[in-house]
């Protein structure tokens, strides 16, 4: 343009490598809603979308474009071409089938395999440095799936888990006790979805457990309408997905979350996804979710959590669910 020539003198090349970009598979309600997130947490200098569907694709680049005015001067773009992701830091996939109402999420595993065996590959050729973070259900399966696509270390997979299963527990909690839930210490384990396991036994507010209150808090046998509480945790997508359709806004910004301690090397524990093999008794060839701490390499510890009999019973259960599914993929 030669009114960008009369007004610069460029002294520099056009083409400086992007200090942070972050890749986004899938613009669906998911995908927008994790961009949105990572966009309103800074997190990304270059935002790159891809996507089987072309206009909506491109209506989404354009409808962000729009309000870069109100972001940080971030490079927004995308397609169907995976070169236009390399070099990314973070890829995050939330492509692929979600839930009909009443559906489980184990019921997509097999549509969702298929799909990511033609984005993994592509993803790690053209950003083979990137930390993939699997969104898309049933998560568990779909980090181990992604995992032995790319090929990468394990500690480079991570699945979204059970932050958003937490994070709902937290919520319900911190309403009882009207307290913020980020002062309400508590975590689900395992599968994300029907098998997560809540641990009533590190529940604690200001390091105070609740079983030190009521011992059998979150039992049958325990304080009433506690009880209830991980049933809710666990109906919460269903419910959302009556109402609404899908669940979007709760999981964008846990995936942003989980996207910034990775970035900001914050080592940060979370209750993530990743292979977790001989941790904590499980002996099956899984992902699920344990605290684990997240920096700059993914993941780069998993916690040694302390259970009781009963939630160690819980977790292996857990593990075993995923397992037998897993068997049966057709890779
Ligand atoms: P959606 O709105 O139908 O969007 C899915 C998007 O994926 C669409 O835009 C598709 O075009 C795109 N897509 C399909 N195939 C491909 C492909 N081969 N390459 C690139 N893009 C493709 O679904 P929504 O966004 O609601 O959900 C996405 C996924 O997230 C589903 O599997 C959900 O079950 C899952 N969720 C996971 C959660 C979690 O806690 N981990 C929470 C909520 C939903």
């Amino acid at each position: 343009d030669t009114i960008r020539q009369r007004l610069f003198t460029q002294i520099s090349g056009d083409h400086s490598r992007p200090p942070c970009k972050i890749t986004v598979v899938g613009v669906g309600m998911v995908g927008m809603a994790c961009s949105m997130s990572i966009l309103l947490k800074n997190l990304a200098t270059d935002l790159t979308l891809i996507d089987v569907i072309e206009d909506k694709l491109s209506g989404e680049i354009l409808d962000l474009n729009h309000g870069n005015l109100f972001l940080q001067n971030v490079r927004i773009n995308g397609g169907k071409d995976y070169a236009l992701s390399a070099g990314s830091k973070i890829v995050v996939v939330t492509a692929g089938a979600r839930q009909q109402v009443g559906e489980s999420r184990l019921n997509l595993v097999q549509r969702n395999v298929n799909i990511f065996k033609a984005i993994i590959p592509q993803i790690v050729k053209h950003s083979p440095e990137a930390i993939i973070v699997v969104i898309s259900n049933p998560v568990d399966l779909m980090t181990f799936v992604a995992w032995k696509l790319s090929g990468l270390p394990r500690h480079r997979v991570v699945g979204s888990g059970t932050n958003l299963d937490s994070a709902r527990f937290r919520h319900i909690i911190s309403q009882r006790l009207k307290a913020s839930p980020c002062s309400i210490h508590g975590w689900i384990i395992g599968e994300h979805g029907d098998s997560s396991v809540p641990l009533w036994s590190g529940v604690n507010v200001a390091g105070t457990t609740l079983t030190s209150i009521e011992p059998k808090i979150g039992q049958k046998d325990g304080p009433k309408g506690w009880d209830k509480i991980h049933k809710e945790v666990v109906d919460g997508a269903y419910d959302v997905i009556k109402l609404k359709g899908y669940t979007n806004w709760a999981i964008g910004l846990s995936c942003a979350d989980i996207v910034d301690a990775i970035i900001g090397n914050k080592q940060r524990v979370m209750p993530v996804s990743c292979f977790v093999q001989g941790q904590v008794g499980v002996k099956h060839d899984v992902c699920l979710s344990l605290p684990c701490v997240l920096d700059a390499s993914g993941v780069c510890s998993i916690v040694h959590v302390n259970l009781s009999p009963e939630e160690k019973a819980l977790l292996s259960k857990s593990a075993e669910l995923i397992d037998q599914v897993q068997k049966g993929l057709k890779w």
